[in-house]
C-alpha cells in the first residue's frame, strides 16, 4: 500500500468560513447526519424522493433500489422507469428563466478560442446531431466511438447520443491508436467521432492520423465523422469518413428524445485494473443521471447563479459526470477547457477564474503541486475574488497542497472539497459536506448520502481505528456501475470475491477517531499518474512486446508533481546491450502502444528479478528500490537467488 506518511500526523482542522455557511444547502453537521441517517435507514423512501424532485420521468419507477451483492450480482435502481438524459439535460430547461442562459462555456486553448452555447442553443445542435448520427445509422443500443479534444462537439456528441439511446464510449484525447483500436474492438463500434487536428501546449496534434491507424484495424467502423477543429484539410477515406459540418447543414434541429429504461446503458468508459486488459465500466442511465446531479447539488453546493470549471478532460470519468450529466443535469454553467494549467503561462487557470468569474473550480492535487512549484506570483496577479468553493479528485491531496489550495487559491474562505471515487462508482462517495464538516487536510471526509463504507481486513474483518484496511461498501448507491461491457464474470471477480458481499474499491483506507476517512492508494497492482488510473499490468505487457525484452516489472515510486511515477524493471533479451538509446526507444514504444501518460520515468535494466522460488516477481522489494528505501527491503530470504537485490540495489536510476 503506498502510504502517505504525512497524512498520518496531520492533526489540523479547519471549520468552513461563516460567509459559505451562511448560503450552504446543509449548514450543519446535525442536518447531514440527519439527511444521512435517513438514506441509510429508508434508501428507498430518499431516492424516490431525490428522483423525484430531480429528474423529469416519461414514466414514473416501479421499484426504488433492488441488489444482491452476493452470487449472482445484481443492481437495479428505479426499475420501470422511462426518461431520456438528454431531455434532463436540456428540454425541461427550456421553459424558464433558463432558456438564455449559459450551459456550456467553451475556452479554447488559444486565447482568443471561446465560445457560450445557451440552453437553447445546447438543444438545438444536440438534436441536430442526433438526426446526423440517424442518418448515418445509428440505432438505440448501438455504441458509438468518440475520440475528440474539449471541444464542444464532443459535450454535442454525448448529448445526441443520450437523445437516441445510442451508448458512447469515448476515448480519451491522449490515448493511442493501439488504444482507440482495443476499445473500439471491445465494444463492437461501428461509427467513431474524431477530429481533424488539434492543440495541446502549443503545439499541433495530429488527431485523425491516429484515429486513422486504429480504424485501419477496426474493420466494423464504417463511419467516421470529422471535427473540423482547426481549418485544414486532414487525410478523409473515400465512403467512410464525413465533416461534421457538412452533416450539420441539412440536419432538422427537432428530435424526439427516445424514451430510455432507467436500466439501459448510458455508456462504456475503459478504466485500468489490476490485470492487463482496460476494462469497459458499463453506467446506466436513471440512476447514474440521479448520482452525478445529487453529488454536485451537494458536495459542491451549487447554484443557478454560478459559473463552474472542471478542469477534467471528458475523456476520463471526472469530465463524464461532472463537466456534463450532473451540472447540465442540475441547469448549471459549465466551463470546460480545452488547454492545459501551464500554457501559454502558469497562471492559465486564474487567467480563466478572472475572465468568467468562476464560483467553483474542481481540479486535480497534480495539477495543484505543478502550479504550487511555479510560484505564488501567478495566481496573485489574477482577481480570484469570485471563487466560493474548492474540490479535488484524482488522487490522495497531500496536507502541502491542500494547504497552498486553501490559503493561497481560496484565502482561507473556500471549503476544500476532496472527493474520492473512481470510473466504477460513477460519482463521489466520500467528501465532505462543505457547509457542514469541519475540514482535515487530506481527508476526503464522510460518506454521501446513501453510501455505507467499511474498512475490512485482509481476513474480512472490521478494521479499528486507525488500523488500516480495504475500503469497501456494504451495499450499491445509485451511481455503481452495472457491470463490464461484454463479460459479466469479470465484473464479479474484480470487485465482488475479494471481499464477499461487498464492493472492493482496490482502494486502502483509515478511519480515524472522528470517523473521518484517510485514503491511502491503491492495494493492488495500479498506479496512479498524475491521478489517472494506470495498470502496471498494462505498461509490462507493452514493453514485453517489444522485440529486445525478455521481461518486465513495473512499479510506481513517489513523484513530486505526478503523485507517483513509472519506474520499470527490464530484462533484455540474451545478446542485447541495455543503452541509452534502447531506453529511450522502449520509452517511445510504450507511449506507441499506450499513449503519453504511460511512458516510464525511468527504466532500469537488470539481468534478473527478485523472484520467490515459485517464480513470482516480489514487487514490494521492486517498490522499495525504486523509492529509494533501499534500508527497508525486508526479508529476502525467500528469494530464489538474493544476489539479485544487491545488482539491483547497486543499479537503483
Ligand atoms: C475519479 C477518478 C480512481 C482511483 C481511486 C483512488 C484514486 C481518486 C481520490 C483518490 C484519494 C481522492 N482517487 N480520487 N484517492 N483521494 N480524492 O479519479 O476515477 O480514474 O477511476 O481513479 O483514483 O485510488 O481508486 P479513476
Amino acid at each position: 500500500m503506498a502510504e502517505m506518511k504525512s497524512m498520518m500526523v496531520e492533526n489540523r482542522v479547519f471549520n468552513p468560513s461563516p460567509e459559505f455557511v451562511a448560503k450552504a444547502r446543509v449548514n450543519s453537521l446535525e442536518q447531514y447526519k440527519e439527511m444521512y441517517k435517513r438514506s441509510v435507514e429508508n434508501p428507498n423512501e430518499f431516492w424516490a424522493q431525490m428522483a423525484e424532485e430531480n429528474l423529469t420521468w416519461f414514466k414514473k419507477w416501479e421499484t426504488v433500489e433492488e441488489y444482491s451483492f452476493t452470487d449472482d450480482i445484481y443492481i437495479r435502481y428505479f426499475a420501470g422507469g422511462k426518461l431520456n438524459v438528454s431531455y434532463n439535460c436540456l428540454d425541461r430547461h427550456l421553459d424558464g428563466p433558463r432558456k438564455n442562459k449559459a450551459a456550456i462555456i467553451w475556452q479554447g486553448e488559444p486565447l482568443e478560442d471561446s465560445k457560450t452555447y445557451t440552453y437553447q442553443q445546447l438543444h438545438n445542435e444536440v438534436c441536430k446531431f442526433a438526426n446526423v448520427l440517424k442518418s448515418q445509422g445509428v440505432k438505440r443500443g448501438d455504441r458509438v466511438g468518440i475520440y475528440l479534444p474539449m471541444i464542444p462537439e464532443l459535450v454535442i456528441a454525448m448529448l445526441a447520443c443520450t437523445r437516441i439511446g445510442a451508448i458512447h464510449c469515448i476515448v480519451f484525447g491522449g490515448f493511442s491508436a493501439e488504444a482507440i483500436r482495443d476499445r473500439m474492438l471491445d465494444a463492437k463500434a461501428e461509427i467513431l467521432i474524431t477530429n481533424n487536428f488539434g492543440y495541446r501546449s502549443g503545439k499541433f496534434l495530429g488527431s485523425k492520423d491516429v484515429a486513422d491507424a486504429a480504424m485501419a484495424q477496426c474493420p466494423d467502423i464504417k463511419k467516421c465523422i470529422v471535427v473540423k477543429r482547426v481549418d485544414k484539410e486532414c487525410n478523409m477515406v473515400e465512403g467512410r469518413d464525413v465533416y461534421w459540418d457538412d452533416l450539420m447543414a441539412t440536419a432538422s434541429n427537432k428530435c424526439e428524445p427516445e424514451a430510455m429504461d432507467s436500466e439501459d446503458p448510458l455508456f462504456i468508459l475503459y478504466t485500468s485494473g489490476s490485470t492487463g486488459k482496460p476494462k469497459g465500466a458499463m453506467h446506466t442511465t436513471a440512476g447514474y443521471h440521479l448520482y452525478a446531479m445529487m453529488t454536485v447539488k451537494y458536495f459542491f453546493d451549487i447554484r443557478d447563479e454560478d459559473v463552474y470549471f472542471c478542469t477534467a478532460d471528458i475523456g476520463w470519468v471526472t469530465g463524464h459526470s461532472y463537466c456534463v450529466y450532473g451540472p447540465l443535469g442540475l441547469g448549471a454553467t459549465s466551463l470546460i477547457f480545452e488547454g492545459v494549467p501551464n500554457y501559454p503561462a502558469p497562471d492559465r487557470f486564474w487567467q480563466i477564474v478572472e475572465k468568467y468569474g468562476v464560483n467553483i473550480l474542481y481540479t486535480a492535487p497534480t495539477a495543484i503541486r505543478a502550479m504550487m512549484k511555479d510560484g505564488d506570483q501567478w495566481p496573485k496577479g489574477r482577481d480570484l475574488s469570485s471563487l466560493r468553493l474548492l474540490a479535488s479528485v484524482g488522487e490522495p491531496i497531500n496536507p502541502e497542497a491542500w494547504m497552498w489550495y486553501y490559503t493561497v487559491i481560496g484565502k482561507e474562505k473556500c471549503p476544500i472539497v476532496d472527493t474520492w471515487w473512481q470510473t466504477e462508482t460513477g460519482g463521489h462517495l466520500i467528501a465532505p459536506m462543505p457547509g457542514a464538516h469541519p475540514m482535515k487536510p487530506g481527508s476526503a471526509v464522510n460518506p454521501f448520502f446513501g453510501v455505507v463504507p467499511v474498512l475490512l481486513t485482509a481476513e474480512g474483518k472490521e478494521a479499528g481505528v486507525n488500523e488500516g484496511g480495504h475500503l469497501c461498501m456494504k451495499k450499491p448507491w445509485p451511481g455503481i456501475m452495472r457491470g463490464v461491457y461484454g463479460d459479466p464474470n469479470r465484473f464479479k471477480e474484480t470487485y465482488f470475491v475479494q471481499q464477499p458481499g461487498h464492493y472492493f474499491s482496490g482502494d486502502g483506507a483509515r478511519k480515524d477517531e472522528d470517523g473521518y476517512y484517510w485514503l491511502l492508494g491503491r492495494v493492488d497492482d495500479v498506479i496512479n499518474v498524475s491521478g489517472h488510473r494506470m495498470g502496471t499490468a498494462e505498461v509490462e505487457s507493452a514493453l514485453v512486446a517489444h522485440a529486445t525484452v525478455a521481461e518486465a516489472a513495473v512499479v510506481g515510486f513517489p513523484h513530486d508533481i505526478k503523485g507517483e511515477g513509472i519506474y520499470a524493471y527490464v530484462t533484455l533479451k540474451e545478446g542485447v546491450e541495455g543503452t541509452d538509446e534502447l531506453k529511450k526507444e522502449l520509452v517511445a514504444h510504450v507511449r506507441k502502444e499506450i499513449g503519453p501518460i504511460a511512458s516510464p520515468d525511468k527504466i532500469q535494466f537488470t539481468p534478473g528479478m527478485p523472484k520467490t522460488r515459485s517464480g513470482k516477481i516480489m514487487r514490494r522489494i521492486l517498490r522499495k528500490i525504486a523509492a529509494g528505501a533501499v534500508d527497508e527491503l525486508g526479508d529476502t530470504s525467500t528469494l530464489a537467488d538474493s544476489t539479485v537485490v544487491d545488482n539491483l540495489v547497486a543499479n537503483r536510476q
